[in-house]
């Protein structure tokens, strides 16, 4: 069963922003999926089972933006 869950982002303002967090986003294991909107500041995360949200969040910040809380 797959799962979805949205993520704030902040600080993305172009397209190489959207694919940077897309390319980190999606080695987060169990990932199935990513869908960034860079309008409304979010990443749309499908994965197998529940997903780990702080590993979300870190690969958010390894592409080189925030999650706030
Ligand atoms: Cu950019």
């Amino acid at each position: 069963m797959s799962t979805t869950s949205t993520y704030r982002v902040e600080g993305m303002t172009c397209d190489h922003c959207v694919r940077a967090v897309r390319a980190e986003v999606a080695e987060v294991p169990g990932v199935t999926d990513v869908t960034v909107d860079l309008a409304g500041k979010s990443v749309t995360v499908t994965s197998e089972g529940e997903i780990d949200a702080a590993a979300v969040k870190a690969a958010v910040t390894e592409a080189g933006f925030e999650v706030p809380e």
